[in-house]
């Protein structure tokens, strides 16, 4: 095989074993990588319904067959398990040089199973896997972490790490690398230190073998260049994410007071402009010449590398208008290892359980030390922050008073920054992503804002399952972000002939688009076994707010989804993907993508139609 190592390294930390695995050729051809191999060998390796946070559950680390090549933002590495949060299947991508390190060191992919007797580093260097002691780590947070592993290892091994927001299990905890990037939203941290892991540090001293070197060589090259001619690209530079702030709010789409608003008073204060002003450095991932992250000095005076989400999660949708005090808090969910999107998500919840005298504590909007104390009692699991530790719907559950119609997520996981009283296309994208309600798999809020946003047209499930292909199926399998795609419009041909280059096969985008829809129904029929009888069509309806309580201020005041229409084209999009009336993959669909062997294990736990 060229492009893939066909090698899986099993690590297993129970009985503090490695084994390096060659894999079937079929693996890599009908799933690609990243986000298709793990869906597929946590779907056969995991038994339905295990404990996310025992022994049992595995975290697979995946790249993709273009992951570590020199072609255009290739250092991208999907982390994913069964999670903790949502109870379905779990991941997130992140750029890292562990990426790149663990495909040079010969691995496609690691699968981590067991629990380690006492905290560990697991260092993989080349052939070698050594468990080493991690006493002196535990209770650091993730940049101290790095920092000392770094001292050893070098500027160029890499590194993955939790803070104590994973040690504490956390159900939002993410893994975290490189001083700002982080990556596995639905709890894939805490995966990680339910199995005493603190990090994992790669070092590969291989090359990659691609099938025709000097195609790649060149092609890889001519890809970077036109990176560089594209003309948003001086742009991209200046602000990257950041720059979408403004335009939620100039279009109502930005999260503000708990999702209860689509325009912030403040917006502009913590806005792309406003971050320039005050950015001392530009970061990126490796591989790629487009590095968007924007690093400014916090109002603590540490650096924090803000994003869309980051900022709008940490300041609109909790009332806070201080760029500093944003970059503040997400330096200390960094440091901690918390997803950024859940936190301001469960933030805002508490504020406003607080505001309608749910709960005891006062928290309030836009209140920073108040809200910087909240975190580290997330992290550390005191107070009220335990039970904001379980999530939004698990908190929701607890404090009552119909607080679940303003719990803001899908299946358990937060709902990332795009406010969706009026954008019914981005909430079914919400609704029927892979994890739980992430923009990932399918942001057609840009598109729906121009094309219409009142419509529920057909036009629009289409372009929900089109990007749900692109995105989340192909982009998440080939290991390389999407960026240059969406934010420069680098042209979707170029991948088609890096995979050639790579594995010398010859893929049009039909073929690939094939590969994702196996890879989507595979996450779908993960989550319906998990939920076996309990599974129903409201699984994949937003929450209630969105229906009922309409905006009061700006241009959408008084907009809301309408049930009737949400619902129809949620049947819409059913039919169109070969699922039943409640979103349950018909085996005939199955079989087509090859799976019929899972449509038959399927049955065994829940009934499904022909
Ligand atoms: C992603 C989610 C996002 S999506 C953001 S900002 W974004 C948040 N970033 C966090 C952070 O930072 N610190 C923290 N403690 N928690 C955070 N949670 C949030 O996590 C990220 C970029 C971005 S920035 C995006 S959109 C794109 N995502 C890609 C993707 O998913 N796949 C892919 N093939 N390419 C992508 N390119 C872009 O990568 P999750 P990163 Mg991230 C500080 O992790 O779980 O997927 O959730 O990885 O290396 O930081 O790059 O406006
Ligand atoms: Fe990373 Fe940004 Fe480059 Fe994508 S565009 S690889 S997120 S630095």
């Amino acid at each position: 095989m060229f492009g893939w190592n066909g090698t899986i390294l099993r690590v297993n930390l129970s009985k503090s074993k490695v084994a390096a695995m060659r894999y079937e050729a079929d693996l890599a051809k009908n799933f690609l990588g990243g986000r298709g191999f793990a869906v597929r060998i946590l779907w056969d390796e995991l038994k339905p319904k295990i404990d996310p946070l025992s022994p049992e559950n595995k975290l697979i680390f995946a790249a993709g067959p273009l992951t570590g090549f020199a072609l255009p933002s290739s250092g991208k590495l999907v982390l994913a398990a069964k999670s903790p949060l949502t109870g379905g299947y779990g991941d997130g991508n992140v750029g890292t040089h562990a990426a790149v390190q663990m495909r040079k060191a010969g691995y496609d992919a690691v699968i981590v199973e067991g629990k380690a007797d006492k905290p560990i580093v697991l260092l993989v260097q080349d052939k070698i896997a050594e468990f080493l002691d991690a006493k002196h780590l535990w209770g650091l947070s993730s940049f101290e972490t790095e920092k000392k592993l770094r001292e050893l290892y070098g500027p160029i091994a890499g590194i993955l790490c939790i803070g104590q927001g994973g040690e504490n299990l956390v159900k939002f905890a993410n893994v975290v690398c490189q001083e700002g990037r982080a990556g596995g939203r639905p709890g894939i941290g805490a995966v990680m230190g339910s199995k005493n892991l603190k990090a994992v540090v790669f070092i590969g001293s291989g090359e990659l073998s691609a099938a025709y070197p000097k195609e790649m060589k060149e092609i890889g090259a001519e890809g970077y260049r036109e990176v560089l001619t594209k003309p948003n690209y001086a742009f991209w530079k200046r602000q990257g994410t950041m720059m979408t702030i403004e335009w939620s709010q100039e279009n109502g789409v930005l999260p503000a007071y708990n999702y209860r608003e689509c325009v912030f008073e403040k917006a502009e204060a913590v806005g792309g402009f406003a971050m320039e002003k005050l950015k001392v450095l530009n970061r990126g991932c490796p591989q790629c010449n487009m590095t968007c992250g924007n690093v400014i000095k916090g109002s603590d005076r540490k650096a924090s590398e803000l994003d869309y989400e980051n900022v709008a999660m940490l300041g609109p949708n909790i009332g806070l208008g201080d760029l500093r005090q944003v970059a503040a808090l997400n330096r200390a969910a960094d440091e901690f290892g918390l997803d950024t999107i859940s936190l301001g998500n469960v933030i805002g919840f508490a504020m406003e359980a607080s505001e309608r005298g749910l709960i005891q504590e006062q928290v309030s909007w836009g209140r920073f030390k108040e809200t910087k104390a909240l975190v580290e009692a997330i992290a550390y699991r005191r107070g009220l922050g335990n039970m904001l530790a379980e999530g939004v719907r698990s908190a929701a559950d607890k404090i009552g008073g119909a607080s679940n119609r303003w719990a803001m997520h899908v299946k358990g996981l937060e709902i990332s920054g795009y406010n969706c009283h009026a954008a019914p296309a981005m909430a079914l994208a919400y609704s029927t992503s892979s994890i739980g309600a992430h923009h990932k798999d399918a942001w057609v809020i840009s598109w729906e804002v121009k094309t219409g946003r009142e419509s529920y047209s057909e036009e629009k499930v289409d372009k929900v399952i089109e990007f749900q292909r692109i995105r989340g199926g192909v982009f998440e399998s080939l290991g390389v972000c999407r960026l240059p795609w969406i934010e420069l419009g680098f042209e979707l041909e170029w991948y088609t002939k890096f995979m050639h280059a790579a594995t010398g096969m010859e893929r049009n985008w039909n073929d690939l688009n094939l590969i994702a829809d196996r890879v989507f129904n595979l996450t779908r029929v993960f989550w319906v076994r998990e939920y076996g009888k309990n599974w129903s069509k409201e699984m994949d309806v937003p929450p209630t707010r969105w229906f009922e309580e309409p905006p009061t201020k700006g241009a959408l005041k008084g907009v809301k989804l309408d049930r009737t229409k949400y619902d129809a084209i949620l049947q819409h999009y059913y039919k169109k993907r070969g699922w039943d009336e409640r979103g349950i993959p018909t085996k005939t669909t199955l079989k087509k993508l090859g799976l019929g062997e899972v449509a038959k294990q399927l049955e065994k736990r829940v009934e499904i139609s022909e």
